[in-house]
C-alpha cells in the first residue's frame, strides 16, 4: 500500500482536512495527490514559447549523457536544454516581479490620489517617513504641505516603472560595495516595467540564447522587484497606513468566532482591507450585526493581506496559503473577500458547500461564482461597508455544519526595520549596534531570513517549523515574512517566551534582555524589502564587513511555490545572500545552468542558490554558511569562547 502522504503538521488544519473529507470537499491536498507534477516541466526541460512545440528535452535517466546526446538534446528551433531551463526560470522571475510591482504601482497611485484629495478616508499616517523619502528622492519640502509632498512622491514612484533614463532610486540605499558590483555587472534595473518587458522579449523564441545572459536579465528584473517594486510598496504603504510597531495578536483557524460575523480578508493589497477594518468597527455596523443575531464582527486574514493588517492593525491571522480552503470548511466564514495573488480558484466551489460568499474586489482578478464588489479608491469606505454588510446579511444563513478548531496562538508581529532599530538601540540612539555587537561577541551566531509560501506537495508548515527551530536552537536569529511567518507563529515561536524554550543560550540571553521573540515577523512578501534594509543597516553599523555578502546571514524558502518566491530568491542572491529553497528546483533539467546558479554566481554576487528539501539539513547548510562568514570576518573565535562559557555554566548548574 502506498505510504500515506503527510498533509500538515498543524492540528487545526488536520481537523478540518478530516471534516472536508466527511463533507466531500476536495482540497489542494487531495488535488496534489491526483495531479502529478509533469516530470519534464518540473525540471525546466519543456519549452512552450512557440507554436512548433511544446518541445520536451528530458535528460535520459540512469546513465551519463554523451556529448553527442547532449548536442542533440534541443528543441525544434535549436534551443539547448540550458536555454530552455533558463528561459523558464527568468520568466518566473519576471512574473514574480510583475506581481509585486503591479501591487506597488497601485500603492503609488493611491498615495498620489490621497495627496490630491481624491481618496477620502485615507490618511498619511507616517509623516516622518514621508519627509524622509522626500529628502532621499530630492523632493523639495520647504513650506509645502504633506499632501503636496505625497503627490510628488507618488508621481516619482510611478516614474520608476517607466522612466527612460537612469536607474532605480532605491538602489542607492544598498551598501556602496553592492552598488559597485551591480554597476560592474551591468544589472542595475533601469525601470521596473522595462525589466519585465525585456525579460519577456529575451525569452521569446529566437532571442537570447546564452543562459548566462538570460540569468543576467533575470537578475536585473529580480533587483527591480526587491530594490524597486517591493520596496516602493512597503515604504509608501508605511506612509499611508503607518510603519508597523510591535503588536500582540493571534494566529490559526481558532481565531474565527462561532457567535460573530466572520469576515476573512485574503490576498495581498491592503487598500480595501484597511478600510474594511475601519468599517467593521463602526458602531452602526456592529449594531446591524447584533440585529441579525451576531455578537459582533470578527475580522481575520489569510495570506499576505493578513500580514499587512496584522502588522499595522493587529487583525488576527486565520491561516496561510494552504489554510484558505480550510477556512471555508469551518462553515463559519460569512464572507471571504479577496484581492489579488495566491487565491485558489477552488474557493467559490467549496463555498457552495457551505453558506460562505466569496467577494472579489480587483478588476485584475475575477472569479466565476464570486460576487464582485469593485474596489474604488475614490469611495473606498463605501465599498468596505458593502462588503461588511454582505457578511452581516449572510450571518443568519450559517448552517449547523460548523466546526471551528480550538487552536489559536499568541504572536507578536510588527517588527519593521525601523522598529528593530528602535528596540535595539533605544529612542535616542536607534541603531543596529547591539545586534552587531552580539553577533561579534558570538551570542547571536547570525541572522536568517526564512520566507515564502506553503506548497501542497510538501507537508503544510512542517519544513518551516523544523527549519526555524533548528536555526534558533543554534543561536541564529530568524526574521520572517509571508506564509513562513504564519507557520512559525502557529508553533508558538513568535512570543518572547519562545526564546527560553527553543533558542540556544546565547540567542535566548539577547532576546530576554531586549524583550523580543527569537523569531521576528517583518510582514508580507513585499516586506522582504525590510530584510534588505535590515541587512544594509547591519553593514552600515560596522564591524561585519562592508557588504551584505560579508554578513553572517542566509535566506530560505523551504515550502516555496509561487513565482514571486523565485524573484525574491534571485534578488536575495544578487544582494549577496546564500539562499536555500526546498520542495523542488525548477532548473535541474540542465546541469550546467543549475551549477551556474548553485556555484558560479557566488564569485559574481557573493550569494548563490542551494536546493535542499530536508528542512533540518537545509538549516545546517545555512548555519555552515554563517560560520564560514564568521570565520572570514575573524569573529569565529569569539563564538567558541562563548560556547565554552555556556558549557561551563551548564556544568555549574
Ligand atoms: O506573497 S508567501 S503563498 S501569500 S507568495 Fe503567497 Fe507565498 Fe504566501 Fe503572500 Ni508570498
Amino acid at each position: 500500500m502506498a505510504e500515506e502522504f503527510q498533509k500538515s503538521v498543524d492540528k487545526a488544519s488536520l481537523e478540518l482536512i478530516d471534516k472536508a473529507c466527511a463533507d466531500k470537499v476536495s482540497l489542494a491536498f487531495d488535488r496534489a495527490q491526483e495531479v502529478k507534477p509533469c516530470p519534464i516541466g518540473a525540471v525546466g526541460s519543456c519549452c512552450r514559447n512557440c507554436g512548433m512545440g511544446p518541445c520536451r528535452v528530458p535528460l535520459a535517466k540512469g546513465k551519463e549523457e554523451t556529448p553527442e546526446e547532449k548536442r542533440k538534446r534541443r528543441g525544434v528551433c535549436g534551443a539547448t536544454s540550458e536555454t530552455i531551463a533558463a528561459r523558464q526560470f527568468v520568466r518566473m522571475i519576471a512574473a514574480g516581479t510583475a506581481a509585486h510591482s503591479d501591487h506597488a504601482r497601485a500603492v503609488a497611485e493611491l498615495l498620489t490620489a490621497i495627496g490630491e484629495g481624491k481618496a477620502p478616508g485615507y490618511e498619511l499616517k507616517d509623516e516622518q517617513k514621508l519627509l524622509q523619502i522626500a529628502l532621499e528622492w530630492g523632493i523639495d519640502i520647504g513650506e509645502r504641505s504633506n499632501k503636496e509632498i505625497a503627490v510628488e512622491i507618488g508621481k516619482k514612484a510611478l516614474g520608476e516603472f517607466g522612466k527612460q533614463e537612469g536607474t532605480l532610486l532605491f538602489l542607492k540605499r544598498a551598501p556602496l560595495k553592492r552598488q559597485e558590483i551591480w554597476h560592474k555587472q551591468g544589472v542595475e534595473p533601469r525601470a521596473i516595467d522595462r525589466e519585465v518587458v525585456e525579460t519577456m522579449h529575451r525569452t521569446h523564441a529566437g532571442v537570447d540564447q546564452d543562459y548566462r545572459n538570460l540569468i543576467k536579465q533575470g537578475t536585473r528584473a529580480a533587483l527591480a522587484d526587491g530594490w524597486g517594486g517591493s520596496m516602493i510598496a512597503t515604504e509608501l504603504q508605511d506612509i499611508m497606513f503607518g510603519t508597523p510597531y510591535p503588536v500582540l495578536s493571534q494566529v490559526n483557524l481558532g481565531v474565527l468566532k462561532a457567535d460573530e460575523v466572520n469576515i476573512i480578508v485574503h490576498g495581498h493589497e491592503p487598500f480595501l482591507s484597511e478600510m474594511i477594518v475601519n468599517a467593521a468597527r463602526e458602531p452602526e455596523m456592529v449594531a446591524l450585526a447584533k440585529s441579525r443575531g451576531a455578537n459582533g464582527i470578527n475580522l481575520a486574514g489569510i495570506c499576505c493581506t493578513a500580514n499587512e493588517v496584522l502588522m499595522r492593525r493587529g487583525v488576527p491571522i486565520a491561516g496561510n496559503f494552504l489554510q484558505q480552503e480550510l477556512a471555508l470548511v469551518t462553515g463559519a466564514v460569512d464572507v471571504m473577500v479577496v484581492d489579488v495573488q495566491c487565491i485558489m480558484e477552488s474557493l467559490p466551489d467549496i463555498a457552495q458547500c457551505y453558506h460562505t460568499k466569496i467577494v472579489t474586489t480587483s478588476p485584475k482578478a475575477r472569479m466565476k461564482g464570486a460576487i464582485h464588489i469593485e474596489f474604488d479608491e475614490h469611495k473606498a469606505i463605501e465599498s468596505a461597508r458593502e462588503v461588511v454588510k454582505t457578511a452581516i446579511e449572510n450571518f443568519p444563513n450559517r448552517g449547523t455544519n460548523v466546526r471551528i478548531p480550538n487552536e489559536r496562538h499568541d504572536l507578536i508581529a510588527g517588527f519593521s526595520h525601523e522598529t528593530i532599530n528602535y528596540l535595539l538601540g533605544g529612542l535616542f540612539r536607534a541603531s543596529y549596534r547591539p545586534l552587531n555587537d552580539n553577533i561579534i561577541n558570538g551570542r547571536i551566531r547570525g541572522v536568517a531570513g526564512v520566507v515564502g509560501c506553503n506548497n501542497a506537495r510538501s507537508a503544510h508548515n512542517a519544513a518551516h517549523i523544523a527549519m526555524v527551530k533548528e536555526l534558533i536552537k543554534n543561536d541564529v536569529l530568524v526574521i520572517q515574512t509571508g506564509c513562513a511567518a504564519m507557520a512559525s507563529a502557529t508553533a508558538g515561536l513568535m512570543v518572547p517566551e519562545a526564546a527560553a524554550k527553543y533558542a540556544g543560550a546565547g540567542l535566548a540571553s539577547v532576546c530576554e534582555a531586549v524583550g523580543i521573540p527569537p523569531v521576528l515577523h517583518m510582514g508580507a512578501c513585499v516586506d522582504n524589502s525590510r530584510i534588505l534594509m535590515a541587512a544594509t543597516a547591519m553593514v552600515k553599523d560596522g564591524g561585519l564587513g562592508d557588504d551584505i555578502s560579508d554578513l553572517p546571514v542566509a535566506g530560505a524558502a523551504p515550502e516555496w511555490m509561487s513565482e514571486k518566491a523565485i524573484a525574491i530568491g534571485q534578488y536575495f542572491v544578487a544582494s549577496g545572500v546564500y539562499t536555500v529553497f526546498g520542495v523542488t528546483w525548477p532548473t535541474t533539467g540542465s546541469k550546467e545552468l543549475t551549477d551556474y546558479l548553485f556555484s558560479d554566481l557566488e564569485s559574481v554576487y557573493g550569494g548563490k542558490w542551494a536546493f535542499e528539501p530536508d528542512a533540518v539539513k537545509a538549516a545546517q547548510l545555512m548555519i555552515a554558511h554563517i560560520d564560514k562568514k564568521r570565520k572570514a570576518l575573524g569573529i569565529d573565535k569569539a563564538r567558541e569562547r562563548v560556547l565554552y562559557d555556556m558549557a561551563m555554566r551548564r556544568q555549574l548548574e
